[in-house]
């Protein structure tokens, strides 16, 4: 590796060279051997330097800290020590003793001392002392012996730096790693302040950012740290970490810390998602980024756009990553791998990219199955991977769209029901549930072609969170081909009965959508609604307005048979105001612009069919007591207040003792029809003797 003071190029601190690489400091599974050597190879292509050995996990890392290694871990770490020199990367041999040291306890400095004086044997030059994710709270004994934490810190961090003979990289982590663990900032941190007064000069501190997963890392706020630690830090840079949650893998481009902050750090380490193959963009981007300054690189941005870093573009970035990544997908990683031979090819001048005509292929003969043959996975494919897993405080931009448009279809579902030669939006509304179930279409294609690549360790390592999303996606195509009427009962996602991928996410996800703040820290907001709606008990003022409603509604519903030659329905005494509701059975919806809805109901059924003279015989009766019914204007675009009106009315029925409650309704009320048949709950049931066009629902309570 280069020399101190030797730059490779790259920027400088003063006259140190720029630190740049990956800290393995994620809690979970540590990369294996082969890993990390293959991860050196990688950072020498690319240009970076620097590999801090930090896994939580790692019991002689942290939990057992004082153990020295055994003959055959020895081994183990000398061969890797040395792979990182082969490959010019500085190793930093990092150990976190905090979970339980006494500081002030000179056994313990010499356990720490022995243990990094073991590594050192292995050929190990640089070290490092971690203090992150500990109690702050001292033991008594060191309470006595220091005048606060960060004194007990740096006591042992200076001794055990000049033990090893003041190393050319030895990197602190506090235990305050970031703004938002400062108390009360950073600027008036007295951790800090002591950390930066008296922790030695050669000794270099790592820094999250702002928070523990940094959105953005700003110049301002690294000049202000640096002034309190009288040093530019190293950013361990969580951007693309993923230990703190299961189901999210970050393969978005590095982003959002300007190129301008290069010459006021002393370096960027990146400590990425837990699983190793799927961080080629995250450290390939570092590297491109770690380029981009304006002595190393050229302008990467057009000129005159204030916004954008001249010297970086994270997308231009990531398409050179995903470029390149997409070679190592095709190529196999599997001693004997056939399937690059197998792979359809994109053009028939095209030569295959690997041959395999091993004595095992099978040629089918005449009449037999023709072997299976995978499409080649695509940039496009990778792109689109990217944009579903991309950055912690932001999706990719096919992700937005997906979310977009399925918003928009859920809050216009009754478009979806609307007649297409009366209703323009019918048109708007099936062109782009079209236009959503092709984009959930190519995530499946995207995942077959994945599943069919080549090199398999990379697959296994994303497998589960495509499974994820291919899933989640195709629980939202279904619904939306539901709203569409054309879902089929077995792909509904919310029939009676559904299979375990119908309710995703275990006890875990119901914790959270059992909170009430659940689902409002979405990286996708909902776009604010236009309107705010009320829900209200109905009193008997409201009866004129309730009447106005059902008689735009009814004179909407058929045009072409006049409003006094449609056979009355039982509720529309209710909607009259001729016979009123039961007690707490009637409930008004407004908007800003006044009543827009009502649900009303009767506990018992008999008197407003007696109004009528309609026949309900008594079995039906039996079974469906009640009687309901519901219309909001067609302004109202969101089904929501509806579906909560009716969910409180039925509520009450319940309450009241009735088993169960039916509606009539209009066949040209298709409005209506819809509504009732979404809810999932209410189904036709047979009442002999109705007039033609009026059928009957119900549900048992
Ligand atoms: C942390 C831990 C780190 C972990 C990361 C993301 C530091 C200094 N420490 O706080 O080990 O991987 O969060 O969960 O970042």
């Amino acid at each position: 590796m280069s020399k101190p003071g030797s730059t490779g190029g790259r920027p400088h601190t003063g006259n140190k060279r720029f630190i740049s690489g990956v800290v393995e400091g994620f809690y979970g599974r540590p990369w294996t051997m082969e890993q990390r050597t293959e991860l050196f190879k990688r950072e020498q292509k690319w240009g970076l330097n620097t590999y801090l050995y930090a896994p939580k996990d790692d019991y002689k890392h942290r939990m057992y800290w004082r153990d020295l290694y055994t003959a055959e871990e020895a081994e183990q770490l000398i061969a890797l020590i040395s792979a990182a020199k082969q490959h010019n990367v500085e190793f930093i041999y990092a150990i976190s003793p905090g979970l339980d040291i006494t500081f002030s306890n000179p056994k313990e400095a010499a356990a720490l001392k022995r243990k990094l004086d073991q590594v050192k044997q292995f050929g190990c030059r640089s070290f490092s002392l971690l203090f992150d994710d500990i109690e702050t709270e001292m033991c008594p004994a060191d309470k006595q012996a220091f005048s606060s934490f960060a004194h007990a810190q740096v006591a042992i961090t200076n001794a055990v730096y000049q033990h090893l003979g003041d190393p050319e990289y030895f990197l602190f982590c506090p235990t305050d790693y970031c703004a938002a663990f400062c108390t009360p900032t950073v600027s008036q941190s007295s951790y800090l302040h002591t950390v930066g007064e008296k922790l030695l000069p050669g000794i270099d501190i790592l820094w999250t950012g702002p928070k523990v997963v940094s959105h953005k890392i700003s110049v301002e706020s690294i000049e202000e740290v640096s002034s309190v630690l009288k040093r530019p830090p190293v950013i361990w840079d969580n951007i693309h970490a993923n230990d703190y949650d299961p189901q999210r893998l970050f393969l978005g481009p590095y982003k959002d810390r300007s190129t301008e902050l290069i010459p006021k750090l002393r370096g960027v380490l990146t400590n990425p998602n837990c699983e190793f193959y799927p961080n080629f963009v995250a450290i390939h981007t570092l590297a491109t980024w770690c380029k981009a300054t304006p002595d190393g690189g050229q302008r990467d941005v057009e000129m005159g756009d204030e916004e954008q870093d001249p010297f970086y573009s994270p997308q231009k970035a990531l398409t050179l990553a995903l470029t390149d990544w997409l070679q190592e997908f095709l190529s196999t990683d599997q001693p004997g791998g056939r399937p690059a031979a197998r792979l359809k090819k994109e053009s028939s001048d095209e030569e295959p990219m690997q041959t395999d005509m091993g004595e095992s292929s099978y040629i089918p003969g005449p009449g037999e199955n023709p072997l299976y043959t995978a499409e080649p996975l695509t940039l496009d494919d990778l792109k689109l991977l990217s944009d579903l897993f991309y950055l912690p405080y932001e999706h990719g931009a096919t992700a937005r769209t997906m979310l977009q448009e399925l918003d928009w279809l859920k809050t216009h579902s009754w478009d979806a029901a609307a007649e297409t030669d009366k209703f323009s939006q019918s048109v708007e509304w099936r062109s782009r549930a079209q236009r959503f179930d092709d984009m959930c279409e190519a995530v499946v294609q995207m995942f077959n072609r994945l599943s069919n690549a080549p090199n398999r360790s990379i697959l296994y390592d994303l497998y589960n969170y495509i499974c994820d999303i291919k899933s989640g996606v195709g629980l939202a195509r279904a619904y939306i081909k539901t709203l569409g009427g054309q879902g089929r009962p077995s792909a509904q996602p919310m029939n009676d009965d559904p299979e375990p991928w119908g309710f995703r996410g275990g006890l875990s996800g119901e914790f959270q959508r059992m909170l009430p703040c659940h689902g409002n820290r979405d990286l996708y907001r909902h776009p604010p609604m236009t309107a705010v709606y009320c829900i209200r008990s109905y009193c008997p003022e409201d009866k004129m307005e309730v009447e106005r409603i059902f008689t735009e509604m009814k004179s909407a519903g058929d045009g072409r048979v006049p409003l006094m030659m449609q056979p009355p329905l039982i509720c529309d005494s209710l909607s009259t105001g001729e016979i009123s509701p039961s007690p707490q059975c009637g409930l008004v919806l407004e908007d800003e612009i006044g009543v827009c809805g009502y649900a009303l109901a009767l506990i018992d059924a008999k008197p407003a069919a007696a109004k009528i003279q309609r026949a309900v015989s008594d079995s039906v009766l039996k079974d469906f007591p009640s009687l309901v019914t519901i219309q909001v204007l067609p302004r109202v675009t969101d089904p929501s207040p509806a579906k909560r009106m009716i969910g409180q009315l039925l509520s009450s029925i319940r309450s009241s003792g009735s088993r169960g409650a039916f509606c009539e309704l209009r066949q040209s009320d298709r409005r209506m029809l819809d509504f009732y048949t979404k809810l999932g709950s209410v189904k036709p049931i047979q009442i002999t003797g109705l007039p033609e066009g009026i059928l009957a629902m119900g549900t048992s309570l």
